[in-house]
């Protein structure tokens, strides 16, 4: 049965290179050290949520920190970080939801 596991193998790594190929949302999670007052959340929300590709600005003010998710074919976490900053609210990827 050499032949069907080789066949196999073939099959799952084509479903690995389609799965790739296409959009597949992702959630990253930035450390917003700025938000300091209630309405800081909102400013960083707006910011984010005008990056094209994001689709759901969720925010943790309690943890500081902005749950982000986004169509990676369409953007990145360092446009996402570099949003916040230019809104004012520099922010750094959470190490460890990387
Ligand atoms: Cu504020």
């Amino acid at each position: 049965m050499k032949g069907t596991k080789i066949l196999l193998a073939g099959v799952a790594a084509a479903l690995v290179m389609v799965a790739s190929a296409w959009a597949s949302p992702q959630t990253v999670t930035l450390n917003v050290s700025g938000m300091t007052c209630p309405t800081c959340p909102i400013t960083v929300k707006k910011a984010l949520e005008k990056v094209p590709g994001v689709s759901q600005v969720e925010v943790r003010f309690e943890k500081k920190q902005v749950l982000v998710t986004f169509d990676d074919a369409k953007t990145n976490t360092d446009a996402l970080v570099k949003a916040t900053t230019n809104a004012g609210y520099p922010s750094q990827p959470d190490k460890a939801t990387k």
